[in-house]
């Protein structure tokens, strides 16, 4: 039985992707090309200088490093601008039940996002406190599917990769996970997230886990 929980967040307790990815699609934009609808996959998960990368390598441009930080920091304005609204009832179904439940039952549970936005939308959902650690992109700067932000959560709780379970909604997330000696519930689709160890389609249907074989002490 497992005895820590460990969560992303964008895709599995919020569905902030959609305002990442409007931000990236503007990126582009700006540099003369667009970005695909399949593209977003690509992007969730990985860090914001690696994204940045990623969003130039579709277009084939090659911009200056001065250029690459301003592309970067133009992004994140208008990420935190969408986003600065952003309130308790956007929180994805069965989300802060599940926290909820597994926190009355004793069982722990961190943060492990690559965003470094992640404190302020935990603020402003109003669930800070509903984690027992939390890791973002300004702790650990190796992203997904490097396992270090979850290993790092995994530490601060006390925890074995072997007690934690991992739920992610990214293929970036999943393999830093596994890479991490950790369990994945992937949050999505079977036929996207094949590396997944289970799939469930969200947190809201979590209770499905123990008939699958992962169950918390
Ligand atoms: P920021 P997660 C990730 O969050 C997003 O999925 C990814 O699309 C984004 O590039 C990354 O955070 C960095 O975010 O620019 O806000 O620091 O899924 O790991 O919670
Ligand atoms: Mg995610």
């Amino acid at each position: 039985d497992y005895r820590a929980a460990l969560f992303d967040l964008d895709g599995v307790i919020v569905d902030t992707a959609v305002h990442h990815f409007a931000a990236w699609r503007q990126t582009a934009a700006e540099l003369g090309f667009s970005l695909a609808d399949e593209d977003e996959e690509l992007l969730k998960g990985v860090g914001r200088m690696d994204a940045l990368r990623i969003v130039l390598g579709i277009g084939g441009v090659e911009v200056s490093e001065d250029e690459q930080q301003r592309l970067a920091a133009e992004k994140n304005a208008r990420y935190v601008e969408a986003i600065s609204t952003i309130t308790p009832d956007e929180m994805l179904p069965g989300a802060r039940e599940y926290l909820v439940s597994l926190r009355d039952r004793g069982v722990l549970t961190a943060l492990g996002s690559a965003s470094r936005n992640a404190p302020m939308i935990l603020q402003r959902l109003e669930i800070t406190d509903l984690f027992d650690a939390i890791i973002d992109g300004s702790v650990v700067s190796e992203a997904k599917p490097n396992p270090r932000v979850f290993l790092a959560g995994a530490e601060a709780l006390g925890a074995a990769p072997a007690d934690c379970v991992v739920f992610e909604d990214a293929i970036a997330g999943i393999q830093a996970a596994h890479a991490g000696g950790m369990i994945a519930v992937g949050i999505g689709e079977p036929e996207v997230l094949t590396e997944a160890d289970v799939v469930i389609p969200g947190l809201h249907a979590a209770g499905s886990l123990s008939a699958q074989g992962i169950e918390f002490v």
